[in-house]
Formats: C-alpha cells, structure tokens, sequence
C-alpha cells in the first residue's frame, strides 16, 4: 500500500509529511493518514513539536476534486471528517507548524489554518478558490478565515477565490512568518522554539479579535456583494461565500461550521458546480494528444516573427512580448506597419494607465518587438506565424516567401481562421513544420489557442506547439484540419441559425438578450459586429460556389456588406453605434433591411419565443460538434467544450455545448433536432453520433471515457 502521509522525527520535531502526487490533494487516505500521525506524535514524549509538510512542487492543493462527484451524490462520507481533523489538530497538545511552499489553496489553506502557527516560502501562494469550482470552502474555512484576517478581507478572498502571494498573505495574518533558505530546517527552528516558549497554543478558532465588524468593514462587504453580484451570471457561490463569512460575525464558531456545510452541499449540488467541475478537468485533459508523450521532442522558441500588423497579427505579437520572446512583426506596407505598431503601444499604454502594467514594463515588451518591412528580418525566428488576409492564394504565397527564408526547422504557423493546412502546407518545402496557430480576437486577451494539425504535420511540430501555448498562457486544444476547424465549423450553423430567427421575425437585440441571459459573454450578433461583418462576407465570397444546393443560406450577408454596416469599425452594423461608443443599440434602418430581404422570399415572419431561440442557436451548435466527433477533428467532447468557452465566450457553468446537451439528455435534443429537421430541412439532418448516442442512451461524456 501506497504511504499517503510519511512520518520521521527530526531533532525532537515530528516531520508529517503528506506524499500525495502531483500536487497533494486530501484524496481518501490523506486525512486520516495526517489524523492518525498527529496522534502518534502527540503520543511520544521524545517529541516536542510537529511540522506539516508537502513532498515534491507543493504543498496541499486541496480537496481532491476527482471526489466531489461522489460526495454530491451522497455516496461517500461527508465533510466531517475533516471537521474532525481540523479541531483535533488544534486542540493538539504540541505546537503544529504549518510549512508552506507552492500553493495551500482550498482544503490545503483549510488544513494550514488548523495548525497552531504558518510559515512559507516567499514564492508560496494561499487562498480559498472554490468558488471557482461553483462551490464554497466546506472544511471551516469561511470560519477560520475571518478569525485571521477579518470579516471583510475573508468575504474578499473567498468571495473572489483568488491566490494570494506570500507577502501579502503574511500581511493579511494568513501566515505568521516568511522563512528564505531550506524550509524544512526553519519549520523545525520555529517548532522547537515554540515548544520551548511554553506559551499557550493558539487554536484558529478560538480567536474573536477579528470577527469585530467595524463601518468600514459592513461599507466593504457591502461594495463587494455588488461587484460580485454583478459579475455571478448564474453561480451562486461567490454570494454564499459572502453570506457564510458573515455568519461567523454573530455566531459560534460550531454554527458557523454547520451554516457552511448547508450552504457547501447546496453549491455542490448545483448544475453551476457541475459544470465548472467538468471545465477544470476538461482544461487539463486538452494536453492529452494521442502519440504525444513527454519524450517527443520539444523545439525551444527564443525568437518569433510575426507576418501582418492587422488586428490578429499585433494580438498575437503582444503574447509573444508578453511572454518575454523577442518577435519580429513583417508587413508588406510602411503606414500599416507604423499603424500596428501605434495599436500595440496604444494597448499597453491602456493597460498602464488600469494599473497593470509599469511604464518600464511597457517599454520592456516595446523593445521586444522589432518591425520590418523585410523577409530577411525574420530569417532567425524558431517561429513564424501568419497573420495576412484570409485568402488561400495569398497565404499560400507568403508561405513560399518565408520558407524560402527561415531557418531550417523553424516551426511556420497560419493563423487561418477557416482554410486548409495541408493546402498551404503545400507550399512549402517543409509541410512536416507546418500547423495551424489559430488564435481569437482580440488574441492579447482570448484564452484559447486551436492548434491545428494538417496530414503531414509531425509530432514534434504539435508537441513544440503545446508548449508554446502554455508559455503563452493560452489553452491549447489540437484539432484536425477541415474547413473553420473546430470553433468555426461550428459558429457557422450557430450563426446562420442566429439570423434565420431574426428573418422569421425575432429582434436582433432579442436573439443576443436571450443568449446573453443563458451566460453567454455577449450576443452573438454584438460579437459579429466586433468581428466585422466584411470578414463574413469575405468567407463568404471564398466558399460561395462551393455550397450544396438546396440548403437555405442567410439573406443579410451581401446587403450588410453593400451598405457598408460592417459592425463597429464602421458605426453600424447589425446595431447601430454612437461616436466613440461600443454600445451596441437597436435599429430601425437594419430592421427596414432586413424586412425588406425578407419580402422577397416566402418566409412569414412570427413571434419568436426565448425557448426556440435556445434550442435553435444551441442544438445547431451540439449538432455540428457531433458531427466534428464523428469525423475525428476533435478528440473529445469536452475539448470542444474548452473551445467554445475560452475562445466564444461560452458559459463555463454550463461546462461548454457538449456538456450542456448531455444535461439535458442526448435523447431529447436528438429528437428536437429531428422535429427542425422536418420543420426546417435539410441542414438539421441529426449527426450520427447524436443519433447513435440517444438511441443508446449514453452521453458525450460517456463516449469520451469509452474511447
Ligand atoms: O492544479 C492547480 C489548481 O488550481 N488546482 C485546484 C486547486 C483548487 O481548486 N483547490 C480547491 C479544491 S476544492 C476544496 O478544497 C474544497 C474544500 O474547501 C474542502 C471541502 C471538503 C471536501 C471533502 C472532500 C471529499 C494547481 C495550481 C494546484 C497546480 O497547477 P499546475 O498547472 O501546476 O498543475 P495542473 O493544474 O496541471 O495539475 C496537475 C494534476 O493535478 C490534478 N489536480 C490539481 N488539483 C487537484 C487535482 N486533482 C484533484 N484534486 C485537486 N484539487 C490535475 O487534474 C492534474 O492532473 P493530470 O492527471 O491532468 O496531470
Ligand atoms: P487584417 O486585415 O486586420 O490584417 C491583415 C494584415 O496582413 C494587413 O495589415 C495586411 O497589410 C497584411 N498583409 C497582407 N499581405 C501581407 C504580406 N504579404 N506580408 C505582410 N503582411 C501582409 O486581418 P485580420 O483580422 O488580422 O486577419 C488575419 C488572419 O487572421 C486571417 O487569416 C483571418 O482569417 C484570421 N483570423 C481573424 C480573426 C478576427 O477576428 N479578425 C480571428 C481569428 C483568425
């Protein structure tokens, strides 16, 4: 049997240690492993003391989460255990030093506030970030915590489920001293002088000092629970958070715990927690690409070219400066180059002026960044990635001008948002060095990076490019190559489906309110209006003689694009917009166009209600995700869960598309999609997948695990 929990006495101190890989979460057998060494060290009176301790990168990460599932259901003990452990640390007769490094986050800062006093690295991190998983801290944390630092700042921290460094955590009274040098040797000092001090132990939960709410307190709970309130878009656990934080206020500690177990089971319980849950394993699972291991090779990136100063390439050559790698940017026109690089500086400076950025760091990732109008410039970069117009004869000309000049081995990446890897691969005499880096607007912010890999791509390619997105701070998700990849294949039913409403009668503004209402970061036809609708056109006009008869197309693509209503960039769009305002606003010139594309064809407009624009907008994007499984372009339904929230704006509690329709079961959007495909035609055929899964009555997260 695996020893979860390690134990051995150094110089009179008993050293717990909690082995646990990779990152120490109190999965079955921790707890009682640290229960049962605690007694035992309590037990012998050759020690003194005690020091809790993690091997390896950290200390206690938390809960393990991989348990929630059971606990939900009832079918594992609940959280008094824990409960347990926490009080019989505290009322230990020896002093328990809590040493951190790496991170005590969730359960783990729950089990650090037991022990009688904290010490860390200065590199270490705390915090109680459940709220990010939809739930509440559920080991007595919205109790201890406020003992330490206070009502308010507790409210904050769990509230907003942030991690807290260090030095500020020393400040807040999370921790009690910051120890440079080897950890485990101080730990073992401060144990023994504490011992030695023969100074009552101080239990967490027995402290009341800080629980005095004072004006200024009540005014900062108050300001938070607006923020916060704000920002909860259907998660109730940042509020709750706030409510158990205040009950410790006037209230023991005992019913303070037994408030917050209520409300932690409530949360877990709850679609939001289920979700989010499914979203922290699915972001990790990305990384898990058949034939890629850890002994595939991986190219170091020291130095980056960017082709294109236009609205991705200057994004794309942020997160390289961002990431401390020098990049070159090439354009092939001096006003675009000195305009790209304007922008650039201009959304530094913006970030400056929010206090995120030093005006040293500013110039910094400035100097990183060198513009040229020449291909030599870029003959040093590991990596280049394309950023020209979405045109595959341009692309494809631009792929033959930079293999001509960058190094052999150097990685060329296209940030096509649609075209065919092995297309421009072709061009090319390296096509095994050439994937798709396909990023999102604005591509200094969005998340998600679709990695793309064409027929001949190599490992090496795909496992240097996995890296890269992590050093970049994006989440990669590998995807194969077929016309808008993953994330766009899928946008364009959603889309389509988006504006037939709205030529069957439904409001713009009612389309985007329904769907912003759902979760979604903004409406869909706000978001094609920040995109441009000239960029749809433009698709469009790539595609155009290519698509199957019969299949009923949008009206509004060519009398958008013929008015000039591209969206923001030109003050109107699908909405209308006021001078130097992104406020998108309803209007009657767009309604008047559409009305009158709509006359012209026999479609009858009617009332549209909130539940048709759901089940059209959504089950058209669960469909062609089917569609994508079946196809092998992705490898999972959660990976393309993870597209659509980090790089569409997709509610992570609703744990993205695919985990959205398998709460709502696969028979019952099976047989809606059948009922649009008779009402509505041909373009709702079910996907096979979808088809095949509903009769069988399993899930997409099933189908995941089977393969
Ligand atoms: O992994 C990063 C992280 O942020 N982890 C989650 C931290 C967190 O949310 N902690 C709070 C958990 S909830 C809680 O603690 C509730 C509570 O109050 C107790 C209530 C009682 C409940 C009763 C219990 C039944 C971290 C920052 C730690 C490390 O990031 P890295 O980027 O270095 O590494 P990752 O994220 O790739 O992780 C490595 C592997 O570890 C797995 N993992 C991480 N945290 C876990 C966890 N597995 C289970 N539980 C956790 N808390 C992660 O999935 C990954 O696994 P592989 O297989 O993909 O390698
Ligand atoms: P853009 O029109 O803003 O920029 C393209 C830039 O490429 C222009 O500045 C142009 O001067 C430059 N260029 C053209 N030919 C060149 C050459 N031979 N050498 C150097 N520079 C050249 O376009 P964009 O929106 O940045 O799109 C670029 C690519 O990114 C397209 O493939 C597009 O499909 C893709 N993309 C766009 C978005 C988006 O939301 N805009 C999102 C993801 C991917």
């Amino acid at each position: 049997m695996i020893e979860l929990v390690k134990y051995e006495i150094r110089n009179g101190v008993a050293v717990i240690t909690i082995d646990n890989p990779p990152v120490n979460a109190l999965s079955p057998g921790v707890p009682e492993g640290i229960s049962e060494k605690v007694d035992k060290a309590c037990e012998d009176d050759s020690v003194k003391a005690i020091v809790l301790i993690g091997s390896g990168r950290t200390f206690i990460a938390g809960a393990d989460i991989k348990e929630f599932g059971k606990l939900a259901a009832g079918k594992q003990a609940n959280t008094d255990g824990l409960h347990s452990l926490m009080n019989a640390m505290e009322d230990a007769v020896k002093p328990i030093v809590c040493a951190i490094h790496g991170m005590a986050l969730g359960g783990g800062f729950e089990v650090a506030m037991a022990c009688h006093y904290r010490i860390a690295v200065p590199t270490a991190q705390t915090g109680q970030p459940e709220v990010k998983l939809g739930i509440i801290p559920g080991a007595g944390g919205t109790q201890r915590l406020p003992r330490l630092v206070g009502l308010a700042a507790a409210a904050e921290i769990c509230a907003t489920g942030r991690k807290i460094k260090a030095g500020e955590a020393l400040k807040l009274g999370m921790i009690d001293e910051l120890m440079d040098g080897d950890l485990l040797e101080s730990a073992i000092a401060f144990a023994n002088a504490r011992a030695e001090s023969g100074q009552a132990l101080r239990k967490t939960r027995e402290l009341t000092e800080k629980l005095k709410i004072t004006d200024d307190d009540r005014m900062a709970i108050d300001r938070l629970k607006v923020a916060v309130g704000k920002k909860a878009r259907g998660i109730a656990a940042p509020l709750k958070a706030i409510e158990a934080v205040e009950f410790a206020a006037d209230h023991s500690f005992d019913e303070g715990c037994k408030k917050e177990k209520e409300i932690f089971f409530e949360c877990l319980c709850s679609d939001a927690s289920k979700g989010l849950i499914h979203v922290f394993f699915s972001e990790r699972a990305v990384g898990k690409v058949p034939g890629i291991t850890k002994k595939t090779p991986i190219k170091e990136i020291k130095q980056a070219a960017v082709i294109g100063a236009g609205t991705m390439g200057g994004g794309i050559v942020m997160n390289y400066a961002n990431a401390g790698i020098a990049v070159t940017l090439k354009e092939a026109d001096q006003e675009r180059l000195d305009k790209g690089m304007a922008i650039i500086r201009k959304n530094y400076e913006a970030t400056a002026k929010k206090g995120r950025l030093t005006t040293e760091q500013v110039e910094a990732r400035m100097a990183l960044i060198t513009p040229t109008l020449n291909y030599e410039d870029i003959a040093d970069a590991d990596i280049v990635v394309e950023a020209v117009f979405e045109n595959l004869e341009l692309k494809k000309k631009v792929f033959t001008e930079i293999d001509a000049v960058a190094k052999a081995g150097a990685l060329l990446a296209s940030n096509t948002s649609t075209l065919d890897i092995d297309q421009i691969a072709s061009a090319t005499k390296r096509p095994e060095q050439v994937i798709g880096h396909h990023f999102f607007s604005p591509a200094n912010v969005m998340k998600l990076l679709e990695i793309v890999r064409g027929k001949a791509t190599s490992d090496e390619t795909i496992a240097t490019s996995l890296a890269l997105a992590k050093k970049l701070r994006k989440v990669g998700v590998v995807v194969g190559n077929c016309f808008g990849f993953v994330g766009n294949r899928m946008f364009g039913p959603f889309n389509h489906e988006a504006q037939f409403l709205v030529e069957e009668g439904a409001k713009v503004e009612q389309v985007d309110s329904v769907l912003y209402e759902f979760g979604m970061a903004m409406g869909i036809f706000a978001v094609l209006d920040l995109a441009g609708n000239d960029v749809g056109w433009r698709i469009h006009q790539e595609i155009k003689d290519t698509l199957p008869e019969g299949i009923r197309q949008p009206l509004m693509t060519e009398p958008l694009y013929e008015k000039g209503r591209y969206g923001q960039k030109t003050g109107k769009g699908w909405y209308r917009y006021e001078p130097g305002n992104r406020t998108p606003l309803p209007d009657v010139e767009l309604e008047e166009l559409v009305s009158g594309a709509v006359a012209k064809t026999g479609i009858e407009q009617h009332e549209i209600s909130s539940q048709e624009i759901i089940e059209r907008c959504l089950y058209a994007l669960v469909n062609e995700g089917a569609r994508i499984l079946g196809d092998n372009i992705a490898l999972r339904s959660s990976d393309i869960d993870i597209i659509y929230i980090y790089g569409y704006g997709f509610p992570a509690q609703r744990g993205g598309p695919m985990f959205y329709a398998d709460s709502i079961g696969l028979k019952k959007v099976y047989e809606k999609v059948c009922q649009f495909e008779s009402d509505q035609g041909e373009r709702w055929k079910p996907a096979p997948l979808l088809k095949d899964l509903a009769e069988a009555g399993k899930t997409f997260g099933e189908w995941d695990r089977e393969r």
